[in-house]
């Protein structure tokens, strides 16, 4: 008899931002055993997949021993006697199980736990790497010749917004590889940028003490313009050639500074409208290699993001968009109708299954657009899963913070990864 899911368990650890998270355990019939945890985002959009908790005094009401029950208790039973080669069955009967279109009743952090785990599991049992397992169980089309083909760091480098304190209103200001070289090289290239970067700064006067993602937070920093200018001299000053080498890749998390309609740019003590913003954007546009740019604008403020599309177009780069599609078909089809975005974020945690954020790239890549597979900001784990995944899509990114243990895991499992590959073609 072929191979079923023996046992389903879980457990309550801790991720990055020193709260807890799920850990979830699965064990084939065959005795092989994988795990997997899941991060959740501190500036999470409001469509995405709900992240249970458990309320009350434990940790400040984010304890997660609900969460391990509901593994335990009512998905386990579920799913146990089952295949785990077939993930898309897994996924399915866990959606049905929960019933709701945004995983309220499991929680997206249960179900993704355990897709994770099961496709880990059975990635083991086929005796394949989990991106390798994913490609075919997906059939994404990968055809991995060179290592130059995977995916390219995009390392945050300045972190604002909900990330840090006192700081830029937009979150994310990232060094962004843009060429197609094997991983080894640029990652080096760009962390040899970060840690010009900090010189800038510390001659700038700007503290280098780090956010939640492991960037760079310089307190007090005077415009949301004046980080443009520090990463382009420190990739100078690294020895490489801005734009072609190494881009700047910026995440405004729009949502975060919307309120009544207007944009706050609080640092600059201004308001703008998404006109206003535009106009504002373009003149960086103008200015800076800019290389991505992802959540301009608030995540229903449909009618800035399909206004803003051609501009961006016209300077040839991606419009990515993260809290607005939030790893959702139906919102990308939406995004995609609607004329909003040129390329997407993706966030396991988002919309909760490996089934179902693999049918997001998909259709992502139907329509031509680039893929940036991303950590999260909130609470990271060492789970490397988000690297598989960006690898048997073709994600052109992968965005992860330059330091700290939960964000480098990310950058060393591509090495591992462009290692394999290398030694594969020998
Ligand atoms: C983002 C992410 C990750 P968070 O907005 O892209 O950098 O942040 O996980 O807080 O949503
Ligand atoms: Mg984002």
């Amino acid at each position: 008899m072929s191979t079923t899911i023996k046992r389903i368990s879980a457990l309550e650890i801790l991720a990055s931002g020193g709260y807890p998270t799920v850990e979830a355990e699965v064990e084939l019939s065959s005795g092989l055993v994988a795990r997997a945890s899941v991060p959740y985002g501190a500036s999470a959009g409001s469509h995405e997949a709900t992240v249970l908790t458990d309320g009350g005094d434990r940790y400040l009401g984010k304890g997660m021993q609900s969460v391990v029950q509901t593994i335990e208790n009512t998905i386990a039973p579920e799913l146990v006697g089952q295949n785990p080669l077939d993930q898309k069955s897994i996924d399915q009967q866990m959606l049905d199980l929960d019933g709701t279109s945004n995983k309220a009743t499991l929680g997206g952090n249960a179900v993704l736990a355990v897709s994770v785990a099961v496709a880990r599991a059975a990635a083991k049992e086929v005796g394949q790497p989990l991106y390798r397992y994913l490609a075919d169980q997906f059939q994404t089309g990968l055809d991995l010749e060179s290592p130059d083909q995977l995916p390219q760091p995009m390392v945050v480098a300045i972190e604002g917004g909900k990330h840090a304190d006192n700081t830029t209103d937009l979150q994310e200001y990232c060094l962004s590889s843009t060429q197609s070289v094997a991983p080894s090289e640029s990652v080096r290239k760009v962390l040899e940028s970060y840690h010009q970067l900090k010189k800038i700064l510390q001659k700038e006067g700007l503290s280098t003490n780090v956010g939640n993602e492991g960037a760079f937070a310089p307190n007090g920093i005077a415009t949301n313009e004046a980080p443009f200018g520090y990463l382009v001299a420190a990739i100078e000053q690294a020895g490489y050639q801005p734009g072609k080498e190494i881009g700047i890749s910026i995440d405004a998390a729009a949502s975060e500074f919307y309120a009544d309609g207007l944009y706050h740019l609080a640092v600059e003590n201004r308001k703008l409208t998404a006109n206003e913003l535009m106009a504002y954007y373009q003149t960086w546009l103008e200015k800076y290699p800019i290389a991505t740019l992802e959540d301009m604008f608030h995540e229903d403020d449909w009618t800035a993001w399909s206004e803003f599309l051609p501009l961006t177009k016209k300077f040839n780069v991606p419009l990515i968009g993260d809290d607005l599609t939030v790893t959702n078909t139906e919102r990308l089809q939406r995004a995609i109708d609607e004329q909003a975005i040129s390329a997407i974020l993706i966030k396991l945690n988002q919309i909760g299954s490996v089934s179902e954020t693999i049918a997001t790239c998909m259709l992502a890549k139907q329509h031509g657009m680039m893929t940036t597979t991303s950590h999260r900001g909130g609470g990271e784990t060492n789970d490397t899963a988000m690297v598989d995944v960006a690898v048997a899509v073709g994600s052109r990114f992968i965005k992860v913070g330059p330091t700290r243990g939960e964000r480098v895991s990310k950058y060393n499992r591509l090495l591992h990864i462009e290692s394999e590959i290398k030694n594969s073609v020998k």
